[in-house]
C-alpha cells in the first residue's frame, strides 16, 4: 500500500463515502492514485468554493466525513470560505491538498501558487480547523492521519491534510484507528443526575435540539429521550431539519421575534431549558423578544456540560444522551404538544409570485409526492424554508454565507443518492450556480427554485435608501439548456405550480424554475423577522 491509498482507506474507514475536488499540478500525482485506486467516487465540480460546500454538505447530511480534495495555494485558498463556514458550523470537513515536495523549495526560486512562504498555507488552514498535519514522513503518516482523523470525528470539525507530491506513492503501513478515550463515569453520572434533577423540577421544560445532535448521530435516541422525558421539543434556526424524520414531540423552530409566537413564548418562559448541542450564537438567539438568561439554561456543546454555573469538562454529547436514556425509565409519556401548521393549497392564479407561495406550493407538491431534502442558500429562500413542512435540510443558518446551496444540493444528492430541492437567491446564483453544469457527467437532477427579485433584497431590508442593491435581470431559465438541464421562467401562481408539477416528472437532468419575484416582496418570515429586529433595535 502506498502513502495515498493508506489515506483513502483510512477516509473510508471513519465513514467518508465520496470525494470532491478539483486537482492542479501539485495535486496530479494524488489524484491519480484516487481515481485508479477506486477506493471513493470521486467528483469533479468547476470552482473550488463548490468543492468546499458539496463536501460539507456530504458531511452534514449523513452525519459522517466529508472530503473536499484540492491543489496547493490557488486550489486550497480558494476554498477557505467554505472551511470557514464548516468550522463555525461544526462540520466535519477534511480537507486534502497537495503540497510542494521536499526538495523544491531548495531550488532557490520561488514556485508558483506560493503566497508568503511555502507553510503560508499550513498556517492560514490552522486557524479554521481543528487538527493538521503535513504528511512528510511516511513512517509516521499512519499515526498522523489515525490523530487528525479522530478529532475531525471528535470535535466535529474541519481538518487539514497536505501531502507533498513527492509523498504521494511512497510504500506505507495501514491506519489503525484511534481509540477515544475513556469518559469518566462519575463525572457522568453526577452530570445526568444534576439535568434530570432541574428538568424534573422546572414547570414547562423544552429540549432545543441544535445541529450536534445530528454531527453525533443522535437523532434517534434524543427523538427517544423527549418522548420518554415528557418534554417539548424545538430546533433553533439553525437547527431546522433536525428531527424531521423522527417520532419526536416537535414543535417548530425558535426564531424568537421572527418565529411563530407559540414557539416563542414556549422558549422564552421555559424554566428549564436544555440546549442540546446548540451553538450559542446571533442567528439562534439575538432576535429573542425576552432575551434568555443563558446562565439558567442547560447547555451541551463542545464536548462540555454547563449548568447553572458550572461546567462538567470532557463530556462527550453521545455519552450524556446514552447515560440519560439508560436512567429514564423506557415508557413514553403520554402528552401532547402543539405543532406548528405549515401553508398548504397554493391557489393557482394569475397572481404574481411571493417567497410565502414557493414554499406552499412545496408543501403540496411534497404531501403528493413524498418529502425531499433540501439544500438552501443564504437570502429569503433561507427564510422561506421554515415555512416548508419539517424535512431534512442543510444551510449555513449562523454562518451565513452565501453560494452554499447548489453545490450543497450537488452532495447531498451524491451522498444519498435522493433527489434534492435547491432553494437559491439570483445574487447566490450568480455566484456558484454554474456548478449545476455538473450534474449532467454524473446523473443528478435536483430540482432547483431560484428566488430571482433583481436584487440583494436581504441587504436591502436593512438599508433600503441603497440602489447598489438593484441587480440586473438575468435570464437564468435561458442558460439552463447550455448546462444540460431544462429552465423555465414562471411569472404567475398558475405557472409556478405546474412548473413544479413537469419538474417533478422529469427525472435525469437538472430542472431549473426561474421564479420572477417582485423586489420588495418578502416571505412572511423575513418580514417578521426584519419587523422584528427594528422593534428590538428602537429599544435598545
Ligand atoms: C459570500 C452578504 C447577505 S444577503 C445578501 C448579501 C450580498 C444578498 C443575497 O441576495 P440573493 O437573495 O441571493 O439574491 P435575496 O433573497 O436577499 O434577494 N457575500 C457572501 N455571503 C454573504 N452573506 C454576503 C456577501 C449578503
Ligand atoms: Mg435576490
Amino acid at each position: 500500500m502506498n502513502l495515498t491509498e493508506s489515506l483513502l482507506q483510512a477516509l473510508k474507514a471513519h465513514g467518508a463515502r465520496q470525494i470532491f475536488g478539483i486537482p492542479g499540478d501539485f495535486a496530479l500525482p494524488y489524484f491519480r492514485i484516487i481515481e485508479e485506486s477506486k477506493i471513493l467516487p470521486l467528483y469533479t465540480l468547476s470552482h473550488e468554493p463548490g468543492v468546499g460546500f458539496a463536501a460539507d454538505a456530504s458531511a452534514r447530511i449523513n452525519g459522517g466525513l466529508g472530503v473536499a480534495a484540492v491543489t496547493y495555494g490557488a486550489g486550497a485558498l480558494n476554498m477557505i470560505n467554505s472551511v470557514a463556514a464548516a468550522f463555525a458550523e461544526k462540520s466535519p470537513l477534511v480537507i486534502l491538498s497537495g503540497g510542494p515536495g521536499k526538495g523544491e523549495s531548495r531550488s532557490g526560486l520561488l514556485l508558483h501558487h506560493q503566497a508568503k512562504t511555502l507553510d503560508s498555507q499550513f498556517q492560514i488552514f490552522k486557524e479554521i480547523t481543528c487538527d493538521q498535519v503535513r504528511l512528510d514522513d511516511a513512517v509516521r503518516a499512519p499515526a498522523d492521519i489515525a490523530r487528525v482523523l479522530a478529532s475531525c470525528l471528535r470535535k466535529s470539525e474541519p481538518v487539514y491534510l497536505e501531502i507533498p507530491r513527492d509523498m504521494v506513492a511512497l510504500p506505507c503501513g495501514p491506519v489503525v484507528p484511534e481509540v477515544a478515550l475513556p469518559t469518566d463515569q462519575d463525572a457522568l453520572n453526577a452530570c445526568v443526575d444534576e439535568i434530570l434533577d432541574r428538568l424534573s423540577h422546572a414547570r414547562s421544560p423544552v429540549l432545543m435540539a441544535g445541529v450536534e445532535v445530528r454531527r453525533y448521530g443522535l437523532e434517534a435516541k434524543v427523538a427517544a429521550l423527549s418522548r420518554r422525558l415528557g418534554i417539548a421539543v424545538v430546533t433553533s434556526f439553525m437547527g431546522r431539519g433536525l428531527l424531521a424524520d423522527q417520532d419526536a414531540p416537535l414543535v417548530g423552530t425558535y426564531m424568537g421575534v421572527a418565529g411563530f409566537p407559540e414557539v416563542t413564548h414556549l422558549v422564552e418562559s421555559s424554566d428549564g431549558l436544555f440546549l442540546l448541542g446548540e451553538i450559542i450564537c446571533d442567528t439562534n438567539f439575538a432576535v429573542s423578544e425576552t432575551k434568555i438568561d443563558m446562565r439558567k439554561t442547560i447547555q451541551a456543546l463542545d464536548g462540555r456540560v454547563t449548568i447553572g454555573y458550572h461546567t462538567y469538562p470532557q463530556l462527550p454529547l453521545a455519552a450524556l444522551v446514552d447515560r440519560m436514556l439508560a436512567c429514564v425509565v423506557a415508557d413514553d409519556k403520554v402528552f401532547s404538544v402543539p405543532r406548528q401548521a405549515f401553508a398548504h393549497g397554493l391557489v393557482a392564479d394569475s397572481a404574481t409570485i411571493t417567497p410565502t407561495d414557493i414554499a406552499t406550493a412545496v408543501n403540496d407538491l411534497m404531501a403528493e409526492h413524498g418529502k425531499m431534502p433540501i439544500a438552501s442558500d443564504m437570502g429569503d429562500c433561507l427564510f422561506t424554508a421554515m415555512e416548508i413542512e419539517h424535512t431534512a435540510l442543510v444551510a449555513p443558518g449562523y454562518y451565513a454565507t452565501m453560494g452554499f446551496g447548489v453545490p450543497a444540493g450537488l452532495g447531498l444528492q451524491a451522498a444519498t443518492g435522493q433527489r434534492p430541492l435547491i432553494l437559491v437567491g439570483d445574487g447566490a446564483f450568480q455566484m456558484t450556480g454554474w456548478e449545476l453544469g455538473n450534474c449532467k457527467r454524473y446523473g443528478w437532477d435536483p430540482i432547483v427554485l431560484l428566488f430571482n427579485n433583481a436584487s440583494w433584497e436581504m441587504l436591502r431590508t436593512f438599508q433600503p435608501e441603497s440602489s447598489f442593491n438593484d441587480l440586473g435581470h438575468w435570464d437564468f431559465a435561458e442558460m439552463a439548456a447550455g448546462m444540460g438541464g431544462d429552465g423555465v421562467r414562471v411569472n404567475t401562481r398558475s405557472e409556478l405550480k405546474s412548473a413544479l408539477d413537469k419538474a417533478i416528472a422529469t427525472c435525469g437532468r437538472f430542472q431549473l424554475i426561474d421564479v420572477t419575484i417582485p423586489r420588495g416582496v418578502l416571505s412572511a418570515t423575513l418580514a417578521r423577522f426584519v419587523a422584528g429586529v427594528k422593534r428590538l433595535n428602537a429599544i435598545k
